[in-house]
């Protein structure tokens, strides 16, 4: 698994150059398998970090969210490596902390054979979190290296209150329960790129993140395998909790789609608790 993460950190030093020199913002004439129209550098961020990947021994297929179909590299290897290669891209153009996001599966794309998780935020640093038993942040230096930084810890109680989804498509459960948040003095921080947003409650200790089911997306919009699994299993390694405001944790879930999306919390323990008590019944 090190030289899987090896490879992962080359081609995130490789995506954060094309961002920094970024000429083309343009989209391409195609689609997503969730229907969002791809940016070019969706398409040049996939297209390094399968280079890098197909350079690592023990990859037995790939899953991303630029490709259609899981892919195929070696039938008798035993990790699939599910990514998102640029999340929150859309936000490229306004110069905003964006990401890539990695799970490690042993053997089959399932929660329960989540082995390792990584992230990288492209932000005024470089910075990758990565987490096998607790997430670990490290920082690039003048040399291309990242250096150990420290272990993500978070408090039982935080102070920001992040939502997705468009308010007016919100249920009145979860208004109520953004608002409740809101009257305890919660501060609203929400960029619309998970990781940058997930990174600021893992950093500052503690707080919320959610995105919830709404009238226009029942399921929510964050993808299971690449996006929703890797955070909810660096969360509860950091001591905190996730939940899809049914289940006691995210990582409960299983889905036969590798596109599939579920509504999604994650958050410090009294965050959390909270939202299963006002959820609870539904
Ligand atoms: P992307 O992977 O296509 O960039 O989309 C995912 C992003 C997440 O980073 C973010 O949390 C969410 O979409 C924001 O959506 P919304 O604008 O509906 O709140
Ligand atoms: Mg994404």
């Amino acid at each position: 698994m090190q030289e899987i993460i090896q490879n992962i950190q080359k081609a995130i030093i490789e995506i954060s150059q094309e961002l920094r020199y970024l000429k083309d913002f343009d989209y391409t004439t195609s689609q997503n398998a969730t229907g969002d129209t791809q940016l070019k550098l969706d398409v040049k961020s996939d297209e390094i970090i399968t280079k890098f990947l197909k350079q690592a021994k023990g990859i037995k297929s790939l899953i991303s969210e630029e490709k259609q179909e899981q892919m195929l590299l070696n039938e008798n290897e035993e990790y699939v490596v599910a990514y998102d290669p640029l999340d929150g891209s859309s936000l490229v153009d306004v110069n905003f902390s964006i990401g890539s996001i990695f799970a490690i599966y042993k053997n089959e794309a399932k929660a329960k054979q989540l082995k390792a998780s990584v992230y990288a935020i492209y932000g005024v640093r470089l910075e990758l979190v990565v987490c096998i038993d607790i997430p670990k942040l490290y920082r690039l230096n003048q040399n291309n290296e990242f250096v150990f930084v420290k272990d993500l810890i978070l408090s039982e109680k935080g102070k920001i209150n992040a939502s997705g989804g468009t308010q007016k498509n919100w249920s009145n459960i979860h208004r109520n329960f953004i608002k409740s948040l809101f009257d305890e003095g919660y501060r609203l921080r929400y960029s619309g790129a998970m990781v940058s947003d997930l990174h600021q409650i893992l950093l500052k200790g503690g707080g919320l993140f959610s995105y919830p089911s709404t009238s226009d997306a029942p399921n929510g919009k964050l993808r299971a395998y690449f996006e929703v699994f890797p955070f909810a299993f660096i969360f509860e390694k950091a001591n905190g909790f996730s939940s899809d405001g049914k289940n006691n944790s995210l990582l409960d879930l299983e889905f036969d789609k590798i596109h599939a999306s579920t509504p999604c919390f994650l958050g410090s323990k009294y965050e959390i608790e909270k939202l299963k008590q006002v959820y609870k019944g539904l």
